[in-house]
This record gives C-alpha cells, structure tokens and sequence, in this order.
C-alpha cells in the first residue's frame, strides 16, 4: 500500500484546494492530510486565518479524499509524522516548490500543480475587502510599520498625515505614500482606520477625531496621559461601533502569549513576585533624552514594563510607589515603579538614560521564568527551578524584526470580527496603564516645578 502524506491551512476552503487533495489522494492508495493549528499558523508568519480549525478539518473531510486527517502543531512534526505512520509521499502544491526537499531522505517527495487564480488570502481580501489605513505622523516608527504591513494581507496603508509640511514631503518622496499636510479631514476621508504615531502629546486627539469620524484606530502607547481620557476614548469608540486598540506590541506576540500561558499553569507555582525591566539609551537630542513633558524613559519604555504585572496580577494594586532618576530639564532618565498587591510584588524599570539587564523575571514558589532582553520581542524564555541542572527552554516562532505584524493583524482581525476574544491588551489594561502614566506625570510635574 502506497501512503500519501500532505499538509494545509485549508483556510476558506476552495477549488485549489479540493484539486490538491484529488491529485495527492491519485498518488497512492492512503491519504493523510495534515492540518495546520492556529498557534503552528502564527509561528510560521501566517497571520490572518478566518476559519477555525474545526471548520477547516471539516472541509478537508467533506472532499472524501482524506483516510486520515492528523493535526499539525510543531516544526519539526513532517519528519517524525512520516517516519511514525510510514508515509511513501511527502505532497505539496507547487508553490512550495525545493522548500521540502530535505524530506527527501525519509520518503519521495512531490510537487503537485497549482490550481491558478485562486488563493486564500485572494478570498479573505474579497470577504472582508481591503482595510484602507492611513497613518498619522511620519516619523520614526513610521517606515517601519509601513513595511510590516506588507506582511499582513488585507490592509493596506493609503495615506500619511503630517502637518510639518517638510517631513510629509520628504516621507512622500522616499515612500510613495501620499502624504496629507493640511486638511486632516481631507486625509480621514479615504481611510478606513488609522495608525496613530504621532508624538505623544498629540495622540489623544488624534484619536478622537478618528473615532468621531467613524474610523478604527490603532494608536502608539501611550494613548493618553490621564485615566479619565483612556475611559473616555474606550467609550468613545464603543458609541460609534469603531475598534480602537492601543499599540503595546509586546502583547499581541505569540511568544509572550505562551509566555502567560506558561506562567499561568502552574509550572511555577503560584507566582509571588514580577520583574520587568526596558532600558535603551536613545541618541543625545532625541525625543526620548530631550522632551521633558511629554516623553522619557516612562513614557516611552513603562507600558512594555507594565504589560506582564498587569497581565498576571490584574488592576487592583493595594498601593503603588513610583521614583525616578531625573537627569537635565527635569527629564526621567530612569523610572521604577513599584506595585504592592495582596501578598505579591512588582516591578517595572524603564531607562533612556540609564542602562541595565532588560528582562523579565517571574517568581513563582516553585520556579522562576527568565525572559532576556529583548524579552519585549519575545522569542524565548527559560523556565529554571531549584535544580540547577533542571532547565525548560521555550522557543517561539516570530517573524520580521520588531513584531508590529502581530500588532497589525490583531487589528485587522479586531475589525474584520475573526478576533475573538479582546483578551491580548483589554480596555481595562490599557485604562489601568493610563492610570499609572497621569500619576507618574504628576510626581516628576511636582519635582520639576520644585527645582
Ligand atoms: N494549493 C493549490 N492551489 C491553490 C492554493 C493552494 O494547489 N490555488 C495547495 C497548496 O500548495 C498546499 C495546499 O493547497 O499544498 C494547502 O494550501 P494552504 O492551505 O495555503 O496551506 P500551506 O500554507 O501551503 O501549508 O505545514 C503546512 C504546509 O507547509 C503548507
């Protein structure tokens, strides 16, 4: 008997796929089809799938040419699948033509046609049309989210805005993006959502007025500088049926998914103490050395350091004492803040003119969780306990460079409504976050004013 095997996402199930099945099921007596799940999706840069995977094994049953449909959750899980169930042909559809040849010394290895003209991501796109997304500010951060965009399919960014007529024709130039200076409106009218990453001191109302005139709105943390403007925004968007998600990238990564999933199961006992820490010494001048009212270390770095204490322990700390090291003007160059709840601790570190070991460490009573810096892109983390010699090492797939993909598929899927759960970074997180921003511009307001 000749065993096939052949692997898919199978999402929106269509014509290729049913010839791709017929074809592999043609190539031998049994047929095993490999189905892909959510998580195994992401890690491989696949970021926007709209089926479930119960949906997609049952389009795949319903062809009538699967003897046996398996899951497919891990790198690595090809070779020991066609070792395990002594498949004879390993079968793809050209598009992945060479990509598998390493297969080849387990079993034969073939590629099958393509069905031309139709695809997944073509059906997704016509589904849910494309998300026409207009960013506002052109600075820093600017290019590289439009470059990231390109990764996720289905959004595209139509426009910038920048009133400094100077850098909007330069970013124009350099980006062939058209680039708005004056009429803000003008600039909303043909989007459908906005990225906000405009300095800090301007977001709230850009956020706003985006909301007002009907736009989804993803925005550059931090949202705003006082509690009572986050639950404003929050309802804001609410009232007028727009989505509006604040932009702390580190949640929305698979990697500091599992990392929570880790940290919540027990694996560490219960956990007793957080500690999180950001550090990066920015260019003399820049916003983040310079800006004494809007920006520094805290402003900057603390929504990443506030993220997993929130996370883990929720919003209701007993009590909360925030210092700083201030450097020229009255700037923060180092904030720590420190949360006191029930029985547990916190910390959160932010340095833009200070330098330390940027991780995240979470204590639990019967082991710890080291996340190294970068943790904030998170890749990896050690769980280590008593035993010295006893080390579970965790790996997780991420793709491009500074994880905004991840950020900007969650916002699509919050628009299109294949999300689910708003449970990556909640409005509650994001108010909570807020909270803690109006009370940290308060104290160094005071020492500055005192000075
Ligand atoms: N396919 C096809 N014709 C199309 C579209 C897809 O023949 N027009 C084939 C693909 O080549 C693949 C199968 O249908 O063999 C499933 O495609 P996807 O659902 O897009 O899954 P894919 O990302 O190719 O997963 O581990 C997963 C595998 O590596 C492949």
């Amino acid at each position: 008997m000749k065993k096939v095997i052949t692997y898919g996402s199978f999402d929106l199930f269509h014509e290729g796929h049913y010839q791709l099945l017929k074809r592999a099921k043609a190539l031998g007596d049994h047929l095993t089809v490999g189905v892909t799940t959510e998580h195994f999706d992401l890690m491989r840069g696949k970021l926007n799938l709209a089926d479930p995977i119960m949906t997609r094994i049952e389009n795949v049953r319903k062809t009538g040419f699967a003897d046996e449909i398996i899951v497919e959750d891990h790198v690595g899980q090809k070779i020991e699948d066609i070792q395990r169930l002594g498949i004879d042909i390993f079968t793809l559809g050209s598009d992945w033509v060479g990509r598998f040849d390493y297969l080849k010394q387990y079993c034969e290895v073939v590629y099958l046609p393509r069905t031309a003209g139709i695809s997944s991501t073509q059906l997704r796109e016509s589904r849910n049309g494309i998300v026409r997304m207009g960013i506002i500010g052109t600075g820093r951060i600017a290019p590289r989210f439009l470059k990231e965009t390109s990764f996720v399919s289905g959004i595209e960014v139509v426009s910038a805005y920048n009133p400094e007529s100077d850098s909007a024709r330069d970013f124009e130039e350099e980006y062939q993006v058209h680039t708005f200076t004056d009429s803000f409106d003008e600039f909303l009218e043909g989007t459908d959502s906005v990225y906000v990453a405009s300095p800090n001191e301007t977001h709230s109302d850009y956020v706003r007025k985006a909301i007002l005139a009907g736009k989804h709105v993803l925005c550059e943390k931090p949202m705003t500088f006082t509690y009572d403007e986050a639950v404003e925004l929050y309802d804001l968007a609410e009232k007028n049926n727009v989505k509006l998600m604040e932009g702390v990238r580190t949640a929305y990564l698979p990697g500091f998914s599992q990392l929570l999933s880790v940290a919540r199961n027990g694996t560490i006992g219960e956990i007793c103490d957080i500690e999180a820490c950001f550090t990066r010494i920015g260019t003399p001048g820049s916003r983040e050395m310079s800006d004494a009212k809007y920006s520094g270390a805290f402003l900057e770095y603390g929504s990443y350091t506030m993220l997993p204490i929130f996370k883990l322990f929720g919003r209701d700390y007993k009590d909360i004492r925030i210092e700083s090291v201030y450097g020229k003007d009255g700037i923060d160059t180092f904030t720590k803040v420190q949360f006191f709840y029930d029985n547990k601790l916190a910390t959160a570190k932010a340095g833009a003119g200070v330098k330390s070991e940027g991780q995240l460490v979470i204590s639990g009573t019967q082991g710890y969780i080291i996340a190294k810096s970068p943790w904030w892109l998170t890749r990896e983390f050690d769980v280590r306990y008593e035993d010295p010699d006893r080390i579970d090492h965790y790996e997780a797939g991420f793709s491009g460079e500074d994880g905004l993909r991840y950020e900007i598929a969650e916002f699509l899927s919050k628009i299109n409504g294949t999300g689910g759960n708003d449970y990556k970074l909640t409005a509650g997180e994001s108010i909570a976050m807020a909270k803690v921003v109006e009370k940290f511009m308060g104290i160094r307001r005071e020492y500055q004013e005192k000075r």
